[in-house]
């Protein structure tokens, strides 16, 4: 075939993710959640009842390593980030190899490093760029994201910018994720955040705690980079000026629309645990996750610190500061969620209808959290995934944060910790208190040390020693217990392999979503007559309850068959099938892979000792390789061009069925904010497109926002398009041109911005092929201009749905004729992806009878 597939035995472990990861995604966990789990493999190694808890997707992720020249040191947790994201976050992402920033999925701006400007061997000038995404925001049974088993609500959050397909069930979802990432600077650095507003709300940043001097910067008088000195009297008129520093728009700074960015910029001089968030309607943003810890930490030589901890949790590159007295150090941001804030942006795809009900019909006064959240996950995903784990006398750097809504009494079992510092503040000695509670209240943060010398007061000793809030219902998930931020200090002996607890009692009978639907009777197991199910309830006849105490470490028994549910929390993809990427072999496809640059958009800023080599060009384009979605089966043609990229452009390959080329067609087509139409936040400046068969189109996609975009086309041929894709990425204000050729077959493709909720909130055409029918079932508009449904933003307020069959095929699109909702778009393009899948199966199937 053409020189783009792939022949081996590794095929089948891609496309086998492939399944799982990208189109069947939702199947795949529903499957799971339904068959008890068996896809884990039970006790493969006669573990301690813990089989089902952890999925562990990529075991190599956890250990000790270095890569590109960066140590990063292990984690514990089931299912950690790759490394490659810790490399690029510590070097900068235009300073390491292609491979490794591949790996990463990173955007190729997320985190530029240069210039050591007082020459003590770590870059001084640190730029970092944030989008705004959501999370969960489609109708919770498509979520993607689970904060304890079957509880998925929405967040918002800001997020590394990442590359590639970002839709929800992207690997790229890794990176987007509750909460918002640790940032991390030297003190002295000169820090950019650049801010690129994805999201379809306003948004600004505020830095709690970092010194940063107030701006305005009117237009009209605009010192940027002076940024300092008092308003005006003109531009301290509130909302005055449009780019302010503080991110208040009460007092300096315009919020930042959707479609816009903006850059923060300030040089920290202050060391200290800070924090970040943003300030527009902060009683509803800051809720929804749009909040970070911010990280300035002492300055050292050769300090090249994280810049990035995505996720939070354990610092897999300390800086040198924190190395000098610690084994390691954990940021640990706690949240808190009242899901009927979290439930607004799931029922809506209208901006207007979203933007009354957060700022006006949610009361927050009225609010009460039902879900208590540890670096973005509730018990008993905590577990595996923030636990403390430490050793014998060793010291340990815990920096915490509340950004909830009430304050919390941090708890710890078998140790005396000693607070070092509030706000940022370091304490006198004679301040330091040991103790065994802390309050946080909101928006505080608090540095500890914790000492793990066994002598009775630092620790009683080794095990496995919870660490919660002990406001009670701070451990409950929406009024069950245990749930919410229970962690554990983990002495290493009492985790496995996998970084799971080795537990006396089965753990797994909490990773399940009956347990947190009150289903299963607490001690029902234990004794069943005293504690099963009273008469007259629709008894689950819980086989499962053991107690805490009960030391039953004998097997999931009756359990109610839900029982793991983690297969499908967090990265959706492959549960339990392996890995499918070895972090650093040679024979990741992605190696093999166009870079897809990500275009810095930092030309503005000064180039010194950019040590990227030209690489500034480049949006950002989808890359499918490496991961499992695409890897080793039919690689994306990638390529990067100005402004952006083009994925499986195809000016010669004639698609199956196409004798010839049936004519040239040049088309071009705009996006962004300004053809939204009233409730959306993006569009297309064309939603309906005719072409005919077999024709050769050259499409020139301008984006006039400040965010990227794509002019992303599903459902060609697979034999031709890899994925059935063709893709156009524009960076901000840029114009990406690119050519295929159409089907031979009369149909409709379908096509979308994957950015998050871009599709949902307006960016979404449809191409005419031929006739615009496809022969299955009746043919509906017909459309031969499609001009009917062009300009119909049909899709309303979205809470409808189409209810288009899901599942069906891309055939299923017949007849809906521009008024498709995107609900069924989604519908279509998963059902394409499918059929896919199954061809993509099918081939792998030929090779192996081979
Ligand atoms: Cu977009």
């Amino acid at each position: 075939m053409n020189g783009r597939r792939v022949v081996g035995r590794r095929t089948l472990v891609v496309a086998v993710l492939c399944l799982c990861g990208l189109s069947l995604v939702l199947t795949c966990g529903a499957v799971a959640a339904q068959d008890g789990g068996g896809h884990h493999g039970g006790g493969d190694e006669g573990d301690h009842g813990s089989g089902t808890i952890c999925p562990n997707d990529h075991p190599e992720w956890r250990a000790e390593q270095a890569i590109a020249g960066v140590a990063v040191a292990a984690s514990q947790r089931c299912n950690p980030d790759s490394p490659s994201v810790v490399a690029a976050s510590v070097k900068g992402t235009n300073n390491v190899p292609r491979d490794v920033l591949m790996r990463s999925r990173l955007g190729r701006d997320a985190v530029v490093k240069r210039n050591d400007s007082d020459g003590d061997g770590d870059p001084d000038e640190i730029h970092v760029t944030l989008e705004v995404t959501g999370v969960n925001e489609r109708n919770e049974s498509d979520a993607t994201h689970e904060i304890a088993p079957g509880v998925k609500p929405s967040f918002w959050t800001f997020a590394p910018k990442t590359r590639g397909m970002v839709s929800e069930d992207s690997k790229a979802q890794r990176l987007i994720r509750m909460p918002s990432p640790t940032l991390r600077a030297e003190a002295g650095d000169k820090v950019f955040v650049h801010l690129e507003n994805t999201h379809y709300l306003p948004h600004t940043i505020h830095l709690h705690g970092v010194d940063h001097p107030y701006e305005t910067n009117e237009s009209t008088n605009g010192s940027e980079a002076s940024g300092s000195g008092p308003a005006s009297s003109e531009n301290a008129s509130l909302g005055g000026g449009d780019d302010g520093n503080d991110g208040v728009p009460q007092t300096s700074e315009k919020p930042l629309l959707p479609g816009e960015n903006r850059t923060y910029e300030f040089t920290p001089e202050q060391a200290g645990t800070m924090f970040y968030h943003c300030h527009v309607v902060p009683n509803a943003h800051v809720l929804m996750g749009l909040n970070g810890m911010f990280v300035v930490e002492e300055e050292r030589a050769n300090n090249s610190v994280q810049t990035l901890n995505v996720g939070a949790g354990k610092v897999r590159h300390p800086s040198k500061g924190v190395g000098e007295n610690y084994t390691a150090e954990y940021d640990m941001a706690y949240q808190t969620v009242d899901k009927e804030l979290h439930e607004i942006p799931q029922q809506y795809d209208d901006t207007r209808r979203i933007a009354k009900e957060i700022n006006r019909g949610y009361d927050v006064t009225d609010s009460d959290p039902d879900y208590f959240l540890l670096n973005g996950k509730s018990f008993p995903y905590t577990v595996r995934e923030s636990i403390v784990a430490t050793e014998r006398n060793e010291s340990y750097r815990l920096r915490m944060l509340n950004t909830g809504t009430r304050p919390m009494s941090i708890h710890t079992h078998g140790h005396k910790f000693t607070t070092e510092a509030y706000d940022g503040i370091e304490l006198d000695e004679s301040q330091e208190i040991q103790r065994d509670v802390l309050s946080i209240t909101t928006a505080q943060r608090v540095d500890l040390t914790l000492n793990t010398t066994v002598d009775g007061l630092n620790s009683y000793g080794e095990g496995l020693w919870l660490a919660h809030d002990h406001r009670e219902s701070g451990v409950t998930t929406d009024g069950i217990s245990p749930g919410g931020t229970v962690t554990m200090i983990a002495y290493e002996d009492y985790l496995d392999e996998r970084g799971v607890p080795r537990t006396d009692t089965n753990l797994s009978r909490y990773f399940s979503e009956a347990y947190y639907d009150g289903e299963i009777p607490y001690w029902g197991r234990m004794d069943p007559e005293a504690f099963g199910e009273p008469p007259g309830s629709n008894g689950t006849a819980g086989g499962d309850g053991a107690d805490e105490s009960a030391a039953n470490g004998s097997d999931t028994g009756g359990s109610s068959g839900h029982d793991h549910g983690s297969g499908n929390d967090d990265h959706g993809a492959g549960t339990g099938t392996g890995d499918g990427t070895a972090t650093s072999d040679g024979a990741n496809a992605d190696g093999d892979m166009d870079m897809d640059g990500d275009g810095m958009n930092g030309s503005d800023t000064n180039a010194s000792g950019n040590a990227s080599g030209g690489m500034d060009m480049g949006g950002d384009g989808m890359d499918m390789g490496g991961d499992g979605m695409m890897g080793g089966g039919m690689m994306m043609d990638m390529s990067m061009v100005p402004n952006g990229t083009v994925i499986n452009a195809n000016p010669d390959e004639l698609p199956p069925g196409c004798e010839a080329v049936s004519g040239e067609r040049t088309v071009t087509v705009k996006g962004g904010e300004e053809w939204a139409a009233p409730g959306e936040a993006f569009a297309f400046s064309t939603e309906e497109f005719a072409f005919d068969r077999c024709e050769r189109v050259t499409v020139t996609f301008e984006n006039h926002d400040d965010v990227r975009h794509q002019w992303m086309v599903h459902g060609l041929p697979t034999e031709t398009y890899p994925m059935g894709m063709f893709n156009l990425e524009a960076r901000q204000q840029g114009s990406v041109t690119g050519t295929f050729i159409t089907p031979a077959e009369n149909g409709r493709l379908e096509l979308h911005c994957s950015l998050p909720q871009h599709e949902q909130k307006g960016m979404h055409a449809a191409i005419a092929v031929g006739d615009g029918a496809d022969g299955s079932g009746e043919t509906g508009g017909g459309n031969e201009t499609g001009e009917e449904g062009s300009h119909a933003h049909s899709h309303g307020d979205g809470a409808s749905g189409s209810g288009e069959g899901t599942g069906s095929s891309a055939d299923g699109s017949a007849g809906r004729a521009g008024v498709a909702g995107s609900e069924a778009m989604s519908a279509a393009v998963w059902g394409g992806i499918g059929l896919l899948v199954a061809a993509l199966l099918a081939v792998v199937a030929v090779l192996i009878r081979r």
